[in-house]
């Protein structure tokens, strides 16, 4: 059994079975059983369906936000914020979209295939299997879950043992919207629950969680093969210019690091500021840091507790061996003397390449700080490192913003903002490097849960093609359409043409 503690009282607050093979198997099988149905909607009657979460989003999302906020320690505001409102943005979005990217269209035929024409469709995959972090347990679920039904596909969630009370709710709010039995299917458990899932029959994965898990759900799928999308970790670079809006940037560095209690794969891991305003930046930032409020969700708190209690360790030994190295932490640093997973919000100066705390990720309340000459030396360092999510760059001159962007190994990145690239569902979300591989979200989001089919037509004007058989005294045609070709030489084309039919009898 999963025995889910209170992140905020450390008290026992429900238990949920871990799903073996056997149940996995039964789950998947439903979801097979409800694919033919499913995809053989309508695409406007898939998203009118999927279109009931809104007002139940309206009428509940502040109950669902509570229950989010129980299982996490997170605050209202951000279960709310971080988890809840993506899905009603997403929902919109895809009416725009959706019904563009997945009809079928005319695509380019080249001239030697003149008199045919070409179609591009794309189709669901059929059952995807979506396994779940627990650090935005709701949100990180459900969007990749919208975006696989919008394209057709029946979906098997297995959500994160760490966070069970999500995963019931996912279950929950596809029940309230009545799709068809089996469309979304919950199965709890952990990672050999995960792992189940990875070698039963679904067509594709769509994983989220650390590194090395990814490598493990990877290796499962290579067996198969089937395909897998993985949002795995990060340690986002923020890049502070000599002309960076300071008060935005102190505030942006802040809410960046310590948002979601920093267990975010897009928050702000490392802070590079120039050396030309890094003493009254990081005063700056000190002063926003001392200013927040740390407590449970009843505290109308800025900072809840740790969700995860193995993060806390990793936490601990990150700053532990950051200031046996040379590091100061400014702020917090340890453990809050109270019940529950909290940890002091740690601003870490003094930060260097070698420390553990600036190659691994951290994912908690701990802002490592960088000092730089230059934005140079910041995207050279950025740069150098094996994960490749988010990056955010600050400067009042958005041009030369722009271009420090497009020179950063990462998936997204903003500019005199932190984050918010993932809140826009136009947008393809996903990693570089070890940070993943693949998008969803976007455009690129619904492609990812569907095959494209090729389609090209013959009206069948003539009983059979010139290049077919018999062969003998066509070659000097073939030759002659080929010089055409590379010529772009129309009169060459034909005579080719010409010769292939006459000897075409
Ligand atoms: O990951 P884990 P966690 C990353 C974040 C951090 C991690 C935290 O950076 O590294 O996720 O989430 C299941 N086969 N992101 O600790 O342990 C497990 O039960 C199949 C990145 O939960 O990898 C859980 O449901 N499944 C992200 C899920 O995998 C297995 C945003 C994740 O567990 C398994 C958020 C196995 N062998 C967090 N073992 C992004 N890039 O968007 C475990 N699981």
């Amino acid at each position: 059994m999963i025995r889910k503690l209170s992140p905020v009282t450390g008290e026992l607050i429900g238990e949920f079975p871990i799903g073996d093979q056997a149940a996995v198997d039964a789950a998947v099988a439903r979801a097979r059983a409800a694919f033919p149905g499913w995809s053989a909607l309508p695409l406007m009657e898939r998203m009118r369906r999927l279109d009931r979460l809104k007002p139940l989003f309206a009428e509940r999302g502040e109950e669902f936000a509570k229950r989010l906020s129980e299982d996490t320690g997170k605050p209202w505001i951000e279960a709310l914020g971080h988890e809840l409102m993506l899905v009603p943005a997403f929902l919109d979005y895809h009416h725009k979209i959706a019904p563009k990217v997945l009809r079928r269209r005319k695509a380019y035929t080249p001239i030697f295939l003149a008199g045919k024409s070409s179609y591009l469709e794309h189709f669901p995959r059929g059952v995807i299997g979506v396994i779940s972090p627990w650090n935005f347990p709701f949100q990180l679920a459900i969007v990749p879950i919208i975006q696989a039904l919008t394209a057709g596909n029946t979906v098997v969630l297995k959500p994160s043992e760490v966070t069970p009370i999500a995963g019931e709710l996912i279950r929950e709010v596809f029940a309230e919207i009545d799709l068809p039995p089996g469309v979304v299917e919950v199965i709890q458990g952990d990672g050999r629950t995960g792992a189940a899932l990875t070698k039963a029959d679904v067509d594709m994965i769509f994983f989220t969680g650390s590194v090395a898990t990814g490598r493990k759900v990877m290796a499962a799928c290579a067996a198969r093969p089937i395909p897998c999308e993985l949002e795995l970790g990060g340690k986002d670079a923020m890049i502070v210019c000599e002309d960076a809006p300071l008060e935005r940037a102190a505030k942006g560095a802040v809410w960046g690091g310590f948002a979601n209690a920093g267990q975010a794969c897009v928050s702000v891991e490392r802070l590079f500021v120039v050396e030309s305003v890094y003493d009254r930046f990081i005063d700056m930032v000190r002063r926003e840091v001392q200013a927040l409020k740390i407590g449970g969700p009843e505290e109308e708190a800025d900072i809840g507790p740790m969700i995860f209690t193995g993060q806390l360790g990793i936490v601990e030994r990150h700053i532990r061996e950051a200031v046996a190295a040379g590091a100061k932490a400014l702020t917090g640093g340890a453990r809050l003397e109270r019940k529950g997973q909290f940890f002091g919000p740690t601003l870490l100066t003094d930060v260097t390449p070698e420390m553990s705390v600036y190659r691994e990720e951290t994912f908690g309340p701990v802002l490592p700080v960088i000092r730089v000459g230059d934005e140079e030396e910041a995207i050279r360092l950025a740069n150098d490192h094996e994960y490749g999510l988010n990056a955010s760059v600050w400067t009042r001159d958005v041009k030369r913003g722009m271009a420090i962007a497009s020179r950063l190994e990462c998936g997204q990145v903003t500019i005199n903002d932190v984050i918010s690239s993932v809140a826009n569902p136009g947008l393809p979300f996903g990693g570089v490097k070890s940070s993943g591989i693949g998008r969803y979200h976007g455009e690129d989001g619904l492609l990812t849960f569907t095959n494209a089919r090729g389609i090209l037509v013959d009206r069948a004007i003539f009983d059979a093609e010139p290049t077919w058989y018999p062969y003998n005294g066509k070659y000097p045609g073939v030759v002659q359409l080929m010089k055409g070709l590379i010529r772009k030489n129309p009169v060459q084309l034909a005579r080719g043409f010409m010769k292939l039919r006459k000897n075409s009898r």
